[in-house]
């Protein structure tokens, strides 16, 4: 199994999964601006869409899209989600709400030519959507245990210590508590981040 990921992406998110669940995998950067693979390989043939995270499996099918990537890991690793009846669903909702509500609205900061006022007005609106799971944190994590939700959750707060926007009361803690472990920091490693990436 191969994991194309670019580094500090959204593709660090199923890198953390990965290691959370001890799965064995290969990790392939991609170039996000030529959209080549470091061994000069051409993306688009892996991922016609051009974005990582993807993830390939040994007989060549590749599974796209943060939300169904990290659901498939969290099926590998059960530990890695939410237990009960609703558990399956309340890992989705989640992961929706990170994905469309959060990650999508960091797209000005990544936007060349945006302007500050469409970037203040992104802060605000991250500021509100972080705001809400900072008043649900259950306990140390977002659905009680540690889920692959959190792995989502600590990638956007990364984002937005880069970007200068403020961390609710309660996630400063909770980011700290996400990097001291294992799985984060070697993630972090391998992406050539280290244990200083904000
Ligand atoms: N819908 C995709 C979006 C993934 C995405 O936004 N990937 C970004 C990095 S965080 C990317 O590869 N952007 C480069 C591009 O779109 O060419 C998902 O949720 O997995």
């Amino acid at each position: 199994m191969k994991l194309y990921f670019s580094p500090g992406a959204c593709s660090l998110a199923g890198h953390i999964a990965l290691h959370e669940a001890g799965l064995e995998f290969d990790r392939v950067k991609v170039d996000l601006k030529t959209h080549r693979t470091e061994d000069g390989g051409d993306f688009a043939k892996v991922n016609p869409n051009g974005y990582v995270p993807a993830l390939e499996f040994d007989d060549g099918s590749v599974l796209t899209e943060n939300i169904a990537i990290l659901s498939w890991i969290a099926d590998q690793a059960p530990a890695l989600a939410p237990t009960g009846p609703m558990g399956r669903y309340r890992l989705l909702e989640m992961l929706a709400y990170i994905s469309t509500e959060i990650h999508k609205a960091f797209k000005p900061f990544f936007k060349p030519g945006a302007t500050d006022a469409e970037k203040a007005q992104a802060g605000e609106q991250i500021g509100k959507r972080l705001q809400f799971l900072a008043d649900i944190l259950k306990d140390d994590y977002l659905l009680g245990g540690m889920s692959v939700a959190d792995a989502y959750l600590f990638v956007m707060l990364t984002w937005a210590g880069k970007n200068g926007l403020p961390l609710p009361a309660g996630l400063e803690a909770y980011a700290a508590r996400m990097r001291a472990r294992p799985a984060v920091r070697l993630a972090l490693e391998h992406e050539g981040l280290g244990a200083t990436a904000s």
